[in-house]
């Protein structure tokens, strides 16, 4: 269980408030800062939000008073340093900050994570984390459901609808539950429009998006008695279609949609190495098999990211093959 109080007294005892996320955020990364930056503000405290990545265009409509700023070591390094509080939200690794990582761990500020993935580091100096939740959005909820529900106004409510939404799956992934049902239904109450925020982040994609997701698709491949899939996206896919390594978000899941597979895997060249996403069902554990490659996530979606190395046949071989096993020592 969380302790509110804690995370209430932090507030209201200090001034000076740095708000970061992951590098490629998405829709829970940044509805959580901005949840979370409207919420300081509204006790008066000073806040920023400086983020490694820039904000994917679909999710610009969340930060309405584009105060999202992006991390430039000359300016920011010395704001990160005189913060009294760093809040580290949707993650609990500080690599995952990357060119923040130096600036942050030599501030002397506080640092405090909010986050539902597993295996934290032990950077912080307060853990604000449920990882039987589905979203960091969720965290965030239930901190205002239980202490400060009157400040739920429209301003809140939508980026937080949008990060549980998408974390969820649309509210069909393992941990929608009756409770977060009812939670989410105060947020429509207070503002948040189900139809226009899915639309906007969804339906809005960029032509450009669609291609790459084609020759995703077109790369499919099934092994292992067709229970195991996995597709290949390269820098030149990327660049013929001229989408964003952020387009990418989701397509992962498509595997999964494919009859009798129970474990999909994205595999993403990028500029200066390759990530792949894993993802799975029931109790097949794509956490365990991420943290094979140093990476990590949740029960059914994780991720390793590969800096600086060649995305090459062997290496790709290496992961399915281990992958393979894993499957094979779990009896699927
Ligand atoms: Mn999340």
């Amino acid at each position: 269980m969380i302790d509110f109080n804690l995370l209430d007294e932090i507030i209201i005892q200090n001034k000076f408030f740095v708000l970061t996320t992951h590098v490629n955020p998405d829709a829970d990364a940044i509805g959580s800062e901005v949840a979370f930056y409207h919420i300081l503000k509204s006790f008066n405290k000073q806040v920023r939000i400086i983020n490694h990545s820039s904000t994917p265009y679909n999710l610009i409509f969340l930060d309405k008073e584009n105060v999202i700023e992006k991390f430039n070591y000359e300016i920011h390094s010395e704001v990160l340093n005189n913060a009294e509080v760093i809040v580290l939200i949707d993650l609990n690794n500080l690599s995952r900050t990357v060119s923040m990582k130096d600036s942050i761990e030599n501030s002397k500020s506080k640092k405090i994570y909010i986050d539902h993935h597993q295996s934290p580091d032990n950077s912080a100096d307060y853990y604000f984390l449920d990882s039987e939740v589905s979203a960091t959005g969720e965290i965030i909820l239930d901190f205002l459901m239980a202490k400060h529900k009157n400040l739920i106004n429209n301003e809140i409510a939508v980026p937080l609808y949008a990060a549980i939404m998408t974390d969820t799956g649309s509210f069909r992934f393992e941990r929608t539950t009756p409770k977060l049902h009812r939670d989410i239904a105060f947020l429509i109450e207070k503002g948040a429009d189900p139809v226009g925020i899915y639309d906007k982040i969804y339906d809005q994609s960029k032509f450009s998006k669609l291609k790459l997701l084609g020759r995703s698709l077109n790369s499919i491949k099934l092994l292992y008695n067709n229970k195991f899939a996995y597709m290949i996206i390269t820098q030149n896919d990327l660049i013929e279609t001229e989408a964003e390594e952020s387009d990418t978000d989701n397509f992962v899941n498509y595997n999964l949609s494919i009859e009798n597979v129970v474990l999909g895997l994205l595999f993403i060249e990028l500029k200066n190495g390759f990530k792949v996403s894993f993802r799975s069902k029931g109790n097949v554990r794509a956490d365990l098999l991420a943290k094979n490659f140093g990476g990590g996530g949740h029960k059914n979606a994780a991720g390793a990211r590969f800096y600086n190395q060649e995305m090459n046949q062997d290496i790709i071989n290496n992961i399915l093959e281990n992958s393979i096993e894993y499957l094979k020592s779990i009896g699927v």
